[in-house]
Formats: C-alpha cells, structure tokens, sequence
C-alpha cells in the first residue's frame, strides 16, 4: 500500500454511476472512462455505452468525457452536438493542461515528457499542438529541436515512472539551460505513490504481481519499476491471468494494483494464492492518502 484506486479513479466511476442513477440508461461515455477492463465491464452492464468518437453519440445525449482528460477540439464537437456534457477529467490532468496552456500561451515551445499515443497526451498536446513536442525517451530528448531554445519549457503525462521521467527531464535540462520547469511535480501523487511502495516490496520479494489492465499507464509502469528492481513482476488483469509457472520457487510475492485497478481483485489473488498453500499475508504501508475530489455539479 498504496495500490488500487486513487482519488481521480474513484471520483470518474462515481461520476458514470451517478449519472446512471439520476439520468437513467443509456449514459454515453468517450472512451473508457479508467483504463480497466473490470470497470468498463461493470459501468457497460449498469447501462453505460462506451464509445470512441463523439459523432456515434446521439444528438443532445448526457455524454461523460473520461478521467484522461480531451483537447479543446472534442469539447467544441460536444458543443456542436448539443451533448449534455459531464466532464470526468481528473483535476491533476486539468492542471497540466493549464500548464501547457500558460506555457504556450507566453510563446514557448512545451516538451512533453510522455507517450504519444496515450489519451491522456492527446488531450494535453490538443491544447497547443503547433506548440507541443511529445519527448517520449532519453533518445529523443536528445535530439528534439524547439524554433527558440531560449524559450521552452517542459510538462509531464501523469502517470509515467518517475526515475524514467526524470532521466528525460535532465537530458532536457542539460540541452535547454533557460528551460522553464513544472512549478509541482506533473507526476501525480498516486503514480509516485505506488511506485514507492511497490520499490519498497520488490526488494524483498522472489515474484512481483501487479493488477491492471494492460493499457492503463501507470499499471504498466508499476510492472516495470518492480522489474528494474531485479524480480520477475507481470501485469494481470485478474487472477485468471495468473501463470502458474510463475510460481515455483516464488516464496515471497509482492502484490500491488494500479490506480485504475478495483481492490477487490487484489484481495481475489491472495486468496488464490492462499488456496496452494499456507500463505501468510504481510502488508507494507509506504504512506497514506487522503486525497478527495469534488463532484461536479451535474452529479453532485
Ligand atoms: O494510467 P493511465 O493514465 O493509463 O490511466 P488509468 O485509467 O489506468 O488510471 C488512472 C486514471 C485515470
Ligand atoms: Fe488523477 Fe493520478 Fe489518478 Fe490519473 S492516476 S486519475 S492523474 S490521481
């Protein structure tokens, strides 16, 4: 611990559910609204429908855009759909974005530490994308090009591995002495969390098991911050996905969850787990949190 759900997960699936309950099925929601199959699932059964693109929603429909934030671009075609919009970006995204706008806004050209083709990062580089430069690794970092130099700066995606991210940052900081930096760290509290506690575990452990779904970010990310301590550590999305091979001379795991993952399915593979032998289950608590997001109006 920390694992499982953070405060901007927790409020964007509150989001979905209470606009079920007060509007009534069908809720349409732009992409998945957290990068978790089970959710998505559950939300999918309650009545909610999922979709890609704003122009397979109808006219006038309650529409949640997801926890990944959108560009500017896809509010003004909800706009011109006449949707109902209830908008579950997560707040800690919004604050990039008004970064990235601040920057842009006073001409600078913005690095963007992050991947490309993530939601997240198409949202924030829609802000400004004649001003935005995606820096996806240390490689690009050192070739990236801004038309002044002098007047660059750099933002991060939310959820990347924080020793990785860094490494990137300094390569862009050696190349770009005047280049302005984030006033607070981009990486959000819960990224920099799990990964602390997850580091803190790896070291102790013969297998790492972290619960997620393989397109969630920061899942991915906790998998490999385990691995790069030097323990074989897999991505799965349930129990169901647990190799046994793996196990065999594993007799100490460390189990996590990313931010988008339900806790519950943590507590599915200990007790799996538990059910191949004796097991006993020791929690290591690296901080707490106590994060809360308000609502917005429309559901609150
Ligand atoms: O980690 P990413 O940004 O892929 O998102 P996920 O939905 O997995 O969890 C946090 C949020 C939103
Ligand atoms: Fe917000 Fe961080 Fe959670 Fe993403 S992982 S929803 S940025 S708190």
């Amino acid at each position: 611990e920390p694992r499982s759900f953070c405060a901007g997960v927790e409020r964007a699936i509150d989001i979905v559910d209470r606009a079920l309950d007060r509007f009534g099925a069908p809720v349409y929601v732009r992409r998945q609204i957290v990068h978790n199959a089970h959710v998505v699932r559950r939300l999918t059964e309650r009545g909610a429908v999922f979709v890609q693109e704003l122009e397979e929603v109808p006219r006038g429909a309650t529409t949640v855009l997801a926890a990944h934030g959108v560009s500017p671009a896809v509010r003004a075609e909800a706009e011109e759909r006449a949707l109902s919009v209830i908008d579950a970006m997560c707040p800690l995204v919004a604050k990039v974005h008004a970064e990235v706008r601040r920057h842009t806004g006073r001409g600078e050209t913005v690095f963007l530490i992050g991947h490309s083709d993530h939601e997240e990062v198409e949202g924030t580089v829609g802000e400004a994308p004649a001003d935005i430069v995606v820096v996806e690794d240390e490689a690009m970092a050192r070739t990236v090009t801004a038309p002044d130099p002098a007047r660059v700066s750099y933002a991060m995606q939310t959820t990347l591995a924080v020793d990785e991210a860094e490494r990137i940052a300094a390569v862009l900081r050696g190349r770009f002495p005047a280049i302005a930096t984030p006033r607070r760290d981009d990486i959000c509290y819960a990224t920099t969390n799990r990964q602390r506690a997850i580091r803190a575990v790896a070291a102790d452990v013969d297998l790492v098991i972290v619960v997620g779904s393989p397109n969630s970010s920061n899942s991915r990310r906790l998998a490999e911050v385990a691995a790069r301590s030097g323990v074989p550590a897999h991505l799965v999305d349930d129990v169901g996905e647990i190799d046994l091979g793996w196990l065999p001379g594993a007799g100490r795991i460390g189990v996590s969850a990313g931010a988008s993952a339900p806790p519950e399915l943590v507590d599915e593979v200990v007790s799996c787990l538990s059910g191949l032998g004796p097991v006993a289950v020791q929690v290591t608590t690296t901080g707490t949190e106590d994060v809360v997001f308000t609502l917005p109006k429309e559901v609150s």
